[in-house]
């Protein structure tokens, strides 16, 4: 039988997951990772250690309810423009049906983005032939707001090749800027009507700090580095983020989809390994912070494993810090 979950304990144990998208759907928790393969290799700037081939999805009836995994919903040798490296994805329900969004590499080596569909929040997922125009990076993550306007956000440094569209067009040259510079922000489109393409060209996200300074490519405990997702709280848009290098979940507050977002502080202190990854979900009334770590494989940056712990806000509508193994 299947052991009853808990919190920031591996949700997961007969296979690595990673970069936790959960959802509520017809009232029971969706989590859509992304899966680690097991290998001996070397880990590398550029995430190609990673071993990422397809994706499983979860579910748990309630946040303590045993996880069920329901197999493999989408495999990369099913995906007619992808070649490799299915990294972090999101799900969204719109218009009936349920989308998995994910990057992966083209044949050029290029990260993109796809749409897959399915009937059903446990997929399988059928994959669109190509992958949407105009999208690059890494790590999408969807926003559908009251009003039912769906938005994508998405990107990261290095390995996610952000920096590599900073002119418009591909630049596989592109660099970091430098450290007295304003960092790159995550970017925004807004999805059409049948959410397989955008509708605009994406926009770079503003985030600030609390006097309306861009937060700088130095300041490495606040910039933005990958991971963006995006919720709303008491009407406000919380847009959280990985800080890449010094290995943070922190988060900025903003009154728009688009921004600009002020930096507020930090969710989630580092954890095991050297990614950190995650997503926040209402459930019966508690919020929740799904992420991952490395502690399963006992620190293998490539063997990482989902988790979740509760969160709260103070009255002012701040999130406070979580370090991950106090009271573990
Ligand atoms: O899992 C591969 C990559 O590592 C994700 O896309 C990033 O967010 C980081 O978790």
């Amino acid at each position: 039988m299947s052991k009853q979950s808990k919190q920031n304990e591996a949700l997961v144990t007969h296979i690595y997951t990673a970069d936790p998208s959960a959802h509520v759907f017809d009232g029971k928790i969706y989590i859509y990772p992304s899966h680690d393969l097991e290998h001996d290799g070397e880990s590398f700037d550029d995430g190609s250690q990673y071993a990422m081939e397809d994706y499983h999805v979860f579910s748990m009836e309630n946040e303590s309810a045993p996880v069920e995994d329901h197999g493999e919903v989408l495999h990369v040798k099913d995906i007619p423009w992808a070649s490799q490296q299915l990294w972090a994805p999101d799900a969204a329900y719109k218009n009936g049906k349920y989308y998995l969004i994910y990057p992966a590499k083209d044949y050029d080596g290029i990260f993109r983005i796809g749409i897959a569909t399915s009937e059903n929040p446990a997929g399988p997922f059928a994959p669109e032939k190509s992958y949407i125009p105009g999208s690059f990076s890494i790590d999408p993550a969807v926003l559908v707001d009251n009003d039912n306007k769906a938005f994508c956000y998405f990107g990261g440094l290095w390995g996610g090749q952000l920096e590599q569209w900073q002119t418009g067009s591909h630049n596989p040259n592109g660099k970091e800027p430098a450290p007295d510079q304003p960092a790159y922000g995550p970017r925004i489109a807004e999805f059409k009507e049948d959410m397989l393409s955008f509708k605009e060209e994406s926009k770079e996200i503003s985030i600030i700090d609390n006097e309306g300074n861009p937060i700088l490519a130095g300041d490495e405990d606040r910039r933005f580095f990958e991971g963006a997702w995006v919720h709303k709280y008491n009407g406000r848009y919380y847009l959280s983020y990985s800080t890449g290098t010094t290995h943070k979940i922190v988060y900025a507050v903003g009154d728009n989809p688009y921004g600009p977002f002020e930096f507020k502080g930090t969710i989630l202190n580092p954890v095991i390994g050297w990614t950190t990854h995650h997503s926040i979900l209402e459930f019966n009334k508690k919020w929740y912070l799904f992420y991952h770590d490395a502690s399963l494989s006992k620190g293998i940056n490539h063997q990482r494993s989902i988790k979740f712990t509760e969160i709260e806000y103070d009255e002012a509508g701040n999130i406070q810090t979580i370090n991950p193994y106090e009271n573990t």
